[in-house]
């Protein structure tokens, strides 16, 4: 149902921050590597086939001079979260930079560097939209984000004098 795309296998551990997340709310995905630069005509047939093979979100995590989201989104209309990685000499802010400043036509729905929990959230969200069950596991999920910060709070808060 997602279809989770990293540029390399560097991207592996951050990336799996967000498989975490669709594991935990019980939301299939397939992962695969595919390079815009490396294996630009993979990326092209990916992104082309995506949605006849049944994937509804595209997740697309890259570094560097990270076109690999946009290059998705330029061959599908599914909805592409580009995750903006670190790991660059420039520490993602150019990955970041390519990612979120797309030309007029051809969105890609960008979250902060490394932020691949969350982009997994919103494509979570996005499939909620007509999923039911789903919209409850998320709405559970933002309870127990509560109850952790309030139990956080309980345990650090203090006053003085
Ligand atoms: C990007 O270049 C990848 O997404 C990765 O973040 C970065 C470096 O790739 P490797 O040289 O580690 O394969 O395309």
């Amino acid at each position: 149902m997602v279809l989770v795309v990293l540029g390399s296998d560097s991207d592996l551990a951050t990336m799996e921050q967000a498989t975490a997340r669709l594991e935990k709310l019980d939301v299939a995905y397939e992962l695969t590597i595919c390079s815009a630069h490396r294996t630009p005509d993979r990326a092209a047939e990916l992104a082309r086939t995506a949605a006849q093979r049944g994937f509804r979100v595209i997740l697309a995590g890259a570094g560097a001079a990270a076109h690999l989201p946009g290059v998705l989104a330029a061959y599908t209309t599914l909805p592409v979260i580009g995750v903006p990685l670190s790991g660059s000499q420039l520490q993602g802010v150019d990955a970041l930079y390519a990612i979120v400043q797309m030309p007029s036509g051809v969105p890609v729905a960008t979250v902060g560097i490394d932020a691949a929990a969350n982009a997994a959230l919103l494509a979570c969200e996005i499939l909620a939209l007509s999923d039911d069950d789903l919209k409850q596991r998320l709405k559970a999920a933002r309870q127990e984000m509560v109850a952790a910060v309030e139990a956080k709070a309980r345990q650090y808060g203090r006053r003085f004098p």
